[in-house]
C-alpha cells in the first residue's frame, strides 16, 4: 500500500506537475468541472502544508469558480450541503464551520490561490477528502487527501 503511494507520487512527479516539496501541493481546475488530479497526500512528517489551486480555464467565477476544501471524507456532504445557502460572497463554506480543515479562497479561470494549513492536526489512516464546494460541483469534483507515514 505505502509502496503504490509512492509510485503514485513518482509518475506525478514525471508528468511535470510541479512539487516543491513533500509538503508543498499544486492542482489544477478547469472549465471542465475538473480537478487534475484525484488524490493527493503528504508526508505525515509535515508540519505545515502549502496548496496551491490553479483555475486553468477561462470562465469567471460567477458560472465556474472553483475552490479546494479539505475535510473528513464523513464529513464532506455536509460541509457541501451547509456552504450553498452561504453564497458566493463566502465561497460556498459556511463561516465558522469547524468541519472545514482548510480551503482556497473562491476563484475563476486564470486566477490561483495558495494557502497553508496546520497538518499536524490530521491524522494518518484517517480518510480525507478535498472537494470544490461550487454549487453542484462536488459530484465531479472531489478527490481523497491522506497523510503517509
Ligand atoms: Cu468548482
Amino acid at each position: 500500500m505505502r509502496f503504490a503511494h509512492i509510485i503514485v507520487a513518482a509518475s506525478l512527479f514525471a508528468a511535470g506537475t510541479a512539487i516543491a516539496g513533500p509538503c508543498d501541493l499544486e492542482i489544477e481546475s478547469t472549465d471542465a468541472m475538473k480537478f487534475s488530479k484525484d488524490s493527493l497526500s503528504v508526508p505525515a512528517s509535515c508540519k505545515k502544508v502549502t496548496l496551491k489551486l490553479v483555475h486553468t480555464g477561462k470562465l469567471p467565477k460567477a458560472s465556474m469558480g472553483h475552490n479546494w476544501v479539505l475535510a473528513k471524507a464523513a464529513d464532506v456532504q455536509g460541509v457541501a450541503n451547509d456552504g450553498i445557502p452561504a453564497g458566493a460572497d463566502k465561497g460556498y463554506i459556511k463561516p465558522g464551520d469547524a468541519r472545514v480543515l482548510a480551503a482556497t479562497k473562491l476563484i475563476g479561470g486564470g486566477e490561483s490561490d495558495t494557502i497553508s494549513f496546520d497538518a499536524t492536526k490530521l491524522k494518518v489512516g484517517e480518510a480525507y477528502n478535498f472537494f470544490c464546494s461550487f454549487p453542484g460541483h462536488i459530484g465531479l469534483m472531489k478527490g481523497s487527501f491522506a497523510l503517509t507515514k
